[in-house]
């Protein structure tokens, strides 16, 4: 039978190259960001593969997350797949210096965003016995680095919220996946830098991950046998060894 992934982060990065990637194999689609004409650029492009629906919601506005996804047309209402993506870092500065809103813009998406759309898809997998939820965390889920103080946090939230899924849904049958890249040349760095110059250095003097890369592995992960589960997977470029040790040449 046909399967249905719900994406979230779905207009940038890793969350549309995994659209992509599934709508290359019939996946059927749920989409969903907030910048609405990426979003219907990317229907119009993988509809001639699959079925596309589309959700604008932030993941901040938990009435928001709850309506958008009750609203989902029948045809689109069973997910298979939550694909659980938004996210960024917001600013890079020592804990002395931070920004409280970024504090609050990592945590409220990254973490209580993430919950908010699982709580809103987890009742239909457990009722069915069935699911796959695939969490991206982050190799700052696995070690800090200098100022990714917040960030970081987000991201080991991350990771332990996934282990946590795990243990809860494993009665269920339900399949619960991290996958934590290293870099990754996406909008990421433009939205950590504010659109700062400083962000278009971060992918240069070295072959940094794609999103396709990130989106293949995905692709992996769900379509492997029902009695194997790819519970948290690490994957840097092969340039960088951990958060600080890159091989550049500049
Ligand atoms: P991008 O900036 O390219 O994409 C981020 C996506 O998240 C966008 O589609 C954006 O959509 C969505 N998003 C951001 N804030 C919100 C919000 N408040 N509500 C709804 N959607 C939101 O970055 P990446 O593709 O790199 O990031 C995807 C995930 O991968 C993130 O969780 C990130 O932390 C993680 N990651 C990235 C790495 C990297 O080096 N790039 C490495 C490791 C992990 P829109 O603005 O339309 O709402
Ligand atoms: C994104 C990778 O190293 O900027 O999660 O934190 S890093």
């Amino acid at each position: 039978m046909k399967q249905t992934a719900l994406i979230t982060g779905a207009t940038s990065g890793i969350g549309r190259a995994t659209a992509h990637e599934f709508a290359k194999h019939g996946i059927r689609l749920v989409l969903c960001g907030r910048r609405q004409e990426r979003l219907d650029t990317i229907q119009k492009a993988l509809e001639k593969q699959t079925e596309v629906h589309t959700l604008n919601f932030d993941v901040r506005d938990k009435f928001a997350v709850f309506e958008a996804i009750d609203s989902l047309p029948d045809n689109f209402k069973h997910i298979d797949i939550l694909i659980n993506n938004a996210g960024n870092a917001h600013g890079l500065d020592p804990i002395q210096d931070g920004s409280v809103d970024d504090w609050d813009a990592m945590m409220d998406i990254n973490v209580k965003g993430l919950l908010y759309v699982s709580k809103a898809i987890i009742p239909q997998m457990t009722e069915r016995k069935s699911g796959h939820i695939i969490n991206i965390g982050s190799s700052a889920g696995k070690e800090v680095y200098p100022k990714g103080n917040i960030y970081c946090a987000s991201k080991h939230a991350v990771i332990a919220i996934t282990d946590g899924m795990r243990i809860d849904l494993n009665p269920f049958d339900i399949k619960v996946t991290a996958i934590n890249p290293g870099l990754v040349e996406t909008e990421f760095s433009q939205v950590r830098f504010k659109g700062d110059d400083i962000a278009n250095n971060v992918y240069k003097g070295y072959k940094a991950l794609q999103p396709e890369d990130i989106a293949d592995i995905i692709y992996f992960a769900v379509t492997r046998p029902a009695h194997v589960n790819i519970a948290d997977l690490l994957v840097f470029p092969t340039a960088q060894a951990n958060s600080v040790t890159v091989k550049k040449e500049l």
